[in-house]
Order: structure tokens, then C-alpha cells, then sequence
């Protein structure tokens, strides 16, 4: 698996653009809180780590990972942002609820993702156990935050090139 080869908070600094100027809108789920408002943090971190400033970066915040594809569709249409970082995790349960939300969500947020002006960047944990995904929100494995903070900011740069 990917993680286990990578850690998620590792990059290399020479190929990340500065982002200062840049602005950029987080919309984070409420479900499993202490493990997203950790994948957030880390996020606005090193965004701020590569020049992105704290008045740039705004913040939404919506129920659960389901509706992270609206809130991430009405931050695009705002125009107000030059990404927009969608943060959920999902662990699953005794159900098959995992799966749906798991599935509606990626697919929501492809297909934001291909139509939308801006980039959105998915920065949504599936998880079989809340230790995988301590693991990955600054835990054994690093925060998956920090992944999405760089890729937004390479995202941003592979658009202004284009
Ligand atoms: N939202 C998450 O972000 N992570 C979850 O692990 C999660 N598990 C759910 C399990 C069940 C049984 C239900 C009903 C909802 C869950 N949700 C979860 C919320 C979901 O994303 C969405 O907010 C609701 O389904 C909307 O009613």
C-alpha cells in the first residue's frame, strides 16, 4: 500500500511553488472530528509553511464527508479560491454505509473535480479502523493534510503554467 512506502507529510520543498498570494478555501467534514480537525490543522500548516497566508485560507464546515461535494461545489462557484481542499474520514461501521459514502463521495468529488475552474483535492480518509486513521492525520504514517496542502499548491501552479 501506498502509505506504508510513503509517509504523507513527506515532500520535496524545491518542487513546491510559493504559495503566497494564493488563496485557498478548506471544507471539512464534522464526522470523526478528532481526526479531521487534525487533517485540517496540518493542512493550513504547511500551507502557511509554503507562503500561503492565514488571512488567504478560508474554512467551511459541513455534517458529514456526503456533503463535503456541495460544500465543495459552492466554494468553486464562489470564484473565490484558487483551490479547495475537500477533508472527510470515513471508518467503517457494521454496515454498508461505509461503502456508499465512501463511493458517493469520490465520485462527487471526480466529477467536481473535472468540471470545476479550480482544482478541488481529495482529502478524504477510507478507513477499516480509527487506527488507520490516527495513523494518517499526523500519526505513524504522517497527515494526509499536509498531502493535500502541497498538492493543492502543485495544482495551483500546473493550472497557471497551462
Ligand atoms: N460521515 C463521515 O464523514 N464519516 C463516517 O464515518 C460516517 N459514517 C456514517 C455512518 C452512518 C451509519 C450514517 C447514517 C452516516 C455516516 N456519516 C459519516 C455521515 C454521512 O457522511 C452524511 O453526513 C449523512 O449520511 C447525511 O445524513
Amino acid at each position: 500500500m501506498a502509505t506504508e512506502l510513503k509517509n504523507l507529510s513527506s515532500y520535496d520543498p524545491t518542487k513546491v511553488a510559493s504559495g503566497k498570494g494564493r488563496r485557498v478555501g478548506i471544507v471539512y467534514a464534522e464526522w470523526n472530528d478528532e481526526i479531521t480537525y487534525a487533517l485540517r490543522d496540518g493542512a493550513v500548516k504547511t500551507l502557511i509553511e509554503n507562503g500561503v497566508e492565514e488571512r488567504d485560507i478560508t474554512f467551511a464546515s459541513v455534517p458529514g464527508s456526503f456533503e463535503l461535494i456541495f460544500g465543495a461545489a459552492q466554494m468553486v462557484k464562489s470564484g473565490n479560491y484558487d483551490a479547495v481542499i475537500a477533508i472527510g474520514c470515513v471508518i467503517r461501521g457494521d454496515t454498508p454505509h461505509f461503502d456508499y459514502i465512501c463511493q458517493g463521495t469520490t465520485q462527487g468529488l471526480a466529477e467536481l473535480n473535472r468540471q470545476a475552474e479550480v482544482p478541488v483535492i481529495y482529502g478524504l480518509l477510507t478507513c477499516n479502523t480509527m487506527q488507520q486513521a490516527l495513523d494518517r492525520c499526523g500519526g505513524a504514517l504522517g497527515n494526509k493534510g499536509d498531502e493535500c496542502a502541497i498538492t493543492a499548491l502543485k495544482m495551483i501552479q500546473f493550472r497557471q503554467e497551462l
